[in-house]
């Protein structure tokens, strides 16, 4: 099984599965001590109270009252909460205090309802949307900020969840071990497609990652031929334009995911639904069936042939 919190695959991400494995073996031994307490009850005891049949049962049971009613709990929740503030100092996470850093963080993520804008922010400045490449063994910071109310980034292989609150910006370190697709989650409840904000970080080799964010920066290679000619012109000419970026064309507008190497993506919508020919062109028209309530309308005013020519030329966009 993958994409879980119990398959750690960078150092952020081993400190909170084995906080959250020492946590749940804690608590097995807990229920296990009381289950056998509670067997030797049941087998000792049939009549009187039940204190009169443990052991060390001086002044009625308080002992034990004191024991595991007071010390033992008391003394389980102080390790847990100190292991947590252990864990807690080693994830690197940093505050807004921390901004006077000499170095800018190397991405920003800007949580919008419900899609995650991806900037780099140099030396070659870009902007993509939900789908993260970073190189793999290396430890790359990520500034997380939002656009509206507060999300939560949480990739569970590779770290821990932060928050992103609007006027506040956090940082944090994620690293991947090994190249791979690690799928994560908006994981703070933020309306109504919060359940579909997902996201996923892609670590590549040194010269894939290089190769990637080259052409990433690039502005798109416009099309060559139809029907994609006529789709770049639907795509200018109809309201894509005030909300969509594809850098090399008129569309300059930032509401939505910049569309400038979509067809790049595995997936559309905050990976809600795969990239493919047929979701695209379903997504065009019924966006508001397939994740309602987002900021992308329906735009069923295209003719057929608009359409197909919008979804050629969107295809063009590697
Ligand atoms: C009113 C603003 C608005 C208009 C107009 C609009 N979009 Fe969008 N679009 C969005 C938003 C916001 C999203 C992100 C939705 C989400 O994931 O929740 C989006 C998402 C998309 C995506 C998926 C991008 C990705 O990276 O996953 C595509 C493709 C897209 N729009 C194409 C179009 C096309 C083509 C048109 C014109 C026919 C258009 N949009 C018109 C706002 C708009
Ligand atoms: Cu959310």
């Amino acid at each position: 099984m993958t994409d879980w919190l119990g398959d750690p695959s960078g150092p952020g991400a081993r400190w909170t599965a084995s906080l959250a494995w020492v946590i749940f073996l804690v608590f097995l031994a807990v229920i296990a001590a009381v289950w056998a307490l509670l067997g030797y009850l049941m087998l000792r005891g049939r009549r009187g109270s039940f204190a009169e049949h443990l052991p060390w049962n001086e002044g009625g049971g308080k002992g034990w009252v004191i024991a595991f009613g007071l010390v033992a709990p008391a003394v389980v929740f102080l390790g847990c909460f100190i292991g947590s503030l252990v864990v807690m100092d080693a994830v690197p996470i940093e505050g807004a205090h921390h901004h006077d850093m000499a170095m800018k963080p190397e991405i920003t993520v800007t949580g919008h309802q419900w899609w995650w804008e991806v900037r780099y922010n140099g030396p070659d400045v870009f902007t993509t949307a939900n789908e993260i490449h970073i190189p793999a063994g290396r430890p790359v910071t990520i500034e997380l900020k939002s656009n509206d109310v507060i999300h939560s980034f949480w990739i569970p292989e590779l770290h821990g969840k932060v928050d992103l609150i609007p006027g506040r910006d956090n940082t944090i370190t994620i690293e991947a071990d090994v190249p791979g697709r690690y799928e994560g989650q908006c994981a703070e409840y933020c309306g109504e497609q919060h359940a579909l904000m997902r996201m996923a970080v892609v670590a590549q080799d040194d010269a894939a990652y290089k190769a990637w964010r080259y052409k990433e920066s690039q502005p798109a290679i416009l099309p060559q031929s139809e029907p994609a000619i006529t789709g770049l012109e639907v795509f200018e000419m109809k309201s894509c334009s005030t909300c969509h970026t594809i850098r090399g064309t008129r569309a300059l507008a930032t509401v939505g995911p910049d569309l400038t190497h979509v067809a790049g993506r595995a997936q559309l919508a905050a990976n809600a639904i795969p990239n493919s020919h047929a979701y695209l062109a379903a997504w065009i028209v019924r966006a508001q069936t397939l994740k309602p309530d987002s900021e992308m309308p329906n735009l069923d005013q295209l003719t057929g042939d608009e359409l197909t020519a919008l979804v050629a030329f969107l295809r063009t966009l590697q």
